[in-house]
Formats: C-alpha cells, structure tokens, sequence
C-alpha cells in the first residue's frame, strides 16, 4: 500500500470512528466497496427469494383479510429488494450484474427462504419469527455507516414491524382456535424456530467477516449478540401464545439476565447455505422462470423510456 492510500485509509477510519456516514462519491477501502456490495446485494436477492415461500399462500389464504394482508406483505418485500439494489448500484455494480449473480445461483441469498412453507400456520410462523429476526438485525443496520443503506433500512424496518405484527397475530388467532388449529401453530414454530436462529450467521468465532465490519460500522453487533437479542424477545412471546420452543437447553439465566439456548445444527446451516437445503434447487428455477416470463416487461419498458428520451430530444432542437 502507498504512503498516499495508507493516509486516505487513516482519514477515512476516523470519519468512521467518529460516527460519520459515508456517501456514494466519498472516498472508500476497495475492501469497503466489495464488503457492501456483497451484502447489501445478499440482503436484496433474500427479499426477492423470500417473497416465494409467503407466495406459495396467497391464493390459499383463509380469508379476503388475510389475503390483503399476505399480498401487501409479499409486495413490500419486493419494495425492499428495490430499495436494495439501488443502494448497491450506487457503490458501481449494475442492476444486470447482480441479476445475473442471483439467478445463475453464484449470489448468496438468506438461508432462511429455502425452508417450504407447509401449512397456513407457516405464513404465521415467518412474520413472527423471521421477520422478527430481520427486524433486530435491520434495526442496527439503519444505524450503518454507508449513508445510502442506513436510509433505506429506516423505511425497510417500519414495513417489517408492520409484517412481524401480522404474523404474531396469525399465530394468536391460530392458539384461540381449536386444539387442531393450535398444534398447527406449534408444528409451525418446531420447524421454523432453530431456520430463525441461524438467519444471524455463523457463530462470532466461525464469522470471516464479522471483526472488519465491526471496525468499519457496516455491523453494530455481532451475529451472537442478535441471536441472543433474539432469543430474549421471542420466548416472553412464545409463553404468551402457550406455545413450547422446541429447545430443551432453552432456560432463563438469572446471572447474565439472559436465556441460556442449545447449540445450532451447524452441518444442517452450511449446507442450506451450499445449495442443498429443502428449497434451493426449487426456488432458483422458480426465479429464472419468473425472470425469462418478465422479458417482455423489461423489453417494452426499454423501449418506452427510449421513445420518450428521443421525443424530449427533438423537442429541444
Ligand atoms: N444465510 O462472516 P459472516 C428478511 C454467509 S431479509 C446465507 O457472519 P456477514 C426479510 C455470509 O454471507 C434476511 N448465508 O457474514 C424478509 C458469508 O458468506 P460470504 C436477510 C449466510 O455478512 C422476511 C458467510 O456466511 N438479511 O428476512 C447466512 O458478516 C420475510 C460467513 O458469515 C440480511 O441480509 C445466512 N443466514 O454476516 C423477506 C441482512 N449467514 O458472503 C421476506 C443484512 C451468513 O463471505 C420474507 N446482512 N451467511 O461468502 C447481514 O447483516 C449479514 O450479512 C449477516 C451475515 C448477519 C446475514
């Protein structure tokens, strides 16, 4: 590294350290740059992915309310993703590139969206759980120090309290209901609890990237530390649904005022996180076929925004 480099990167931690955003035409570590696009690009490829298992029950939800709820839901997330993209693209990557990264199946995208979702109590069990853990982790994040992600998880993180609300109550609904209706509800929570748990990321010990982005503000906490805050919040939420979280480790620990939990099946995490989990092989041919049916829409609005670009032309000659 130059002596010139060595002074911008010293400059540039110190805008970092004293609490500083960083802007789209600032001056940036090539590492900074990469780190972002990895995973802010990540993190819109899930909300892309993730309208897929909610998709699955929009024609079969119980109710026209439940349906209006399902379907905004379900098009906020591709708001967000929206969002996402283009605070990637403004760190110099193309709308094309990453499409391209997602649907080739070399992007990363939440482990979490590669579980199936079986029941309606499912639709219940991902607003709590998995947009509850997005909540805790997307709430740091609006405190993150590229300026135009930070902006777009304050948006991001309103909509989610909005979807983690509607799913706790499709799960309170379900635990009123009939014995039958309430062992739906906990045959949701069995499955989509420890999915939920590893959403955080590796264990801290195991994380690459954790200790360069905590340096840099990209993260404000740990992957533990979420998991924890996560854990926290959701068992007082479990005990008032009368449901049983399906950890037998699981118990409140006077000492650290925190719960104690089990250990996480980390072969079962990698290897969703490979490509072999329930869903990988499912949702990716489902998002390439998605993608080659909208062509025509990309095709005709190219050729629109052309026209109108020509017209704007020739009127000003
Ligand atoms: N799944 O060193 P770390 C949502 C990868 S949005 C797959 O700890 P990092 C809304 C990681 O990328 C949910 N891969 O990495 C919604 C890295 O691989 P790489 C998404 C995972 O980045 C709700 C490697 O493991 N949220 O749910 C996972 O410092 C309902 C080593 O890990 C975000 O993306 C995983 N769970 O920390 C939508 C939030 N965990 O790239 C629809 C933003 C780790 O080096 C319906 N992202 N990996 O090859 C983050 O905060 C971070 O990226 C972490 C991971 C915390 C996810």
């Amino acid at each position: 590294m130059d002596n010139k480099t060595r002074d911008l990167e010293v400059e540039f931690q110190a805008r970092i350290d004293s609490g500083e955003n960083i802007e789209a035409k600032d001056w940036m570590p090539e590492k900074y740059r990469k780190t972002h696009i990895r995973q802010i690009s990540q993190h819109a490829h899930s909300e892309v992915i993730g309208m897929l298992p909610e998709g699955n029950w929009i024609t079969r939800a119980p109710s026209l309310r439940r349906k209006v709820a399902l379907l905004a839901k379900v098009q906020d997330e591709a708001g967000h993703g929206l969002y996402l993209y283009s605070a990637a693209e403004t760190l110099g990557i193309s709308r094309d590139q990453l499409m391209e990264q997602l649907n080739s199946g070399k992007a990363k995208y939440s482990s979490i969206f590669n579980y199936p979702t079986v029941t309606w109590a499912d639709i219940g069990a991902v607003g709590w759980l998995v947009d509850g853990a997005a909540i805790i982790n997307q709430v740091m994040l609006t405190k993150t120090s590229y300026g135009p992600y930070a902006r777009a998880m304050v948006r991001i993180c309103k909509e989610e309290s909005f979807h983690q609300r509607q799913g706790y109550e499709i799960m309170l609904t379900l635990c009123n209901g009939t014995e039958v209706q309430k062992a739906m509800a906990q045959d949701a929570l069995n499955r989509w609890w420890w999915p939920s748990m590893m959403m955080f990321g590796p264990r801290d010990e195991d994380s690459p990237n954790t200790e360069q982005s905590m340096k840099w503000k990209i993260k404000k906490k740990t992957n533990d530390e979420l998991r924890q805050q996560f854990v926290d919040q959701t068992v007082p939420q479990a005990e008032i649904l009368g449901l049983t979280v399906p950890d037998p480790d699981l118990k409140w620990n006077e000492k650290t005022g925190h719960y104690d939990f089990g250990e996480l099946d980390w072969e079962e995490f990698w290897n969703v996180v490979k490509g072999n989990g329930l869903c990988n092989k499912k949702r990716l041919a489902d998002r390439n076929k998605a993608w080659d049916e909208g062509a025509w829409v990309r095709e005709a609005a190219t050729v629109h925004a052309e026209k109108k670009a020509n017209r704007r032309l020739n009127k000003a000659v």
